[in-house]
């Protein structure tokens, strides 16, 4: 016999589990949408990057035609601006912190949905592919500082020095003249952040800088922060970030741009709802941030809060860098 207390609990149960369903199917079908259009295969492998980084673009094609995967290609990719010394935002000749040290961020993401990522790395001229090792050679995501540097030795990268005379002598000429304070500039310029769609459709991403030239001792940008300054979902599509890392940090920029994906916009309707997050919230004078985009289908976006902003985009044999729309005409 069901007492007429246990009936009522287990319809009432069963009645509240009938209407939740539905809505519960419903919620899932909204905030799980992946786009609908069919995966158009004949689309090629896809290399886009932040900025005008047409050598790392040519590189990750490169590593692509040669039967590289997506990671492969992204990896090979960054190495290029973190190994020249011309380029002041990433790796080698990278702008040092305000007290001279050149400290390094970066990150991977792969078609599985796997991470790494170094901060506040000293010394080695590519962390991105200590993050790599990160990702594939520990239980972990990110390293931190020592942590990663003696990591980084472990794993048979050597030590060198990365501050270039340059890059010196401009840090030097700031401290005149900015009174040890971070300041935004023109100089924060050429971050890579870098995305491959490979021929069997997978798509990871990188992103490596130097960070904020001029920072604060111990600052840590977007860059390395999966979510922030890169993020990948095989399902949807993969985003990067260039620019002031703070305001990527504050609306985890990279992540909203898939998410936005997920539920249906194109790479250029996530980019510039991301940006818009932005500008709403912050006094955007004196901000620049980028995006950057693709989804399943090779479909790519771009945009930036300041004009200026450029982006460097590899279909098989054409590789172009172009100007970025952007929120302030
Ligand atoms: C940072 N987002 O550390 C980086 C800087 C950058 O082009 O993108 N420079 O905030």
């Amino acid at each position: 016999m069901i007492s007429r207390k246990d009936f009522l609990k287990k319809t009432s149960l069963t009645a509240l589990a009938g209407f939740t369903a539905p809505l519960l199917t419903r919620a899932n079908r909204i905030f799980r949408q992946v786009p609908a259009t069919p995966l158009d295969s004949a689309t090629g492998s896809l290399v886009i990057a932040t900025w005008k980084n047409l050598a790392a673009t040519e590189a990750a094609m490169q590593s692509l035609r040669n039967g590289g995967t997506a990671l492969d290609a992204v990896e090979a990719g960054a190495r290029v601006p973190e190994a020249d010394p011309d380029d002041t935002s990433v790796g080698y000749g990278g702008f040092p912190d305000r007290d001279g040290f050149v400290t390094l961020d970066a990150c991977v993401m792969d078609h599985n949905g796997n991470a790494g990522s170094v901060t506040y790395l000293q010394n080695i001229m590519h962390p991105v592919s200590v993050a790599r090792k990160v990702m594939e050679n520990t239980p972990h995501v990110m390293l931190s500082g020592d942590g990663a540097l003696q990591f980084a030795l472990s794993q048979g990268f050597k030590k060198e020095n990365l501050l270039t005379d340059k890059a010196k002598k401009a840090w030097e000429e700031w401290k005149k003249i900015n009174n040890y304070k971070p300041v935004i500039g023109e100089k924060n310029h050429d971050t890579i952040g870098i995305l491959a769609l490979d021929e069997k459709n997978n798509i990871s991403g990188a992103c490596t800088t130097s960070g904020w030239a001029f920072k604060m001792h111990g600052r840590v940008g977007d860059s390395p922060v999966l979510g922030a300054g890169m993020y990948v979902d095989n399902e949807v599509g993969g985003a990067c970030a260039t620019g002031l890392g703070e305001f990527v940090l504050k609306t985890l920029g990279s992540f909203l741009c898939v998410e936005l994906m997920r539920n249906g916009r194109t790479p250029q309707e996530a980019v510039e709802e991301a940006i818009h997050r932005i500008v709403e919230k912050y006094p955007y004078k004196d901000l620049q941030v980028g995006y950057v985009a693709i989804n399943k289908n090779g479909d790519h976006g771009a945009y930036s809060v300041q004009k200026g902003f450029q982006y460097s985009l590899c279909r098989k044999s054409e590789n172009s860098f172009f100007d970025s729309d952007s929120f302030v005409k």
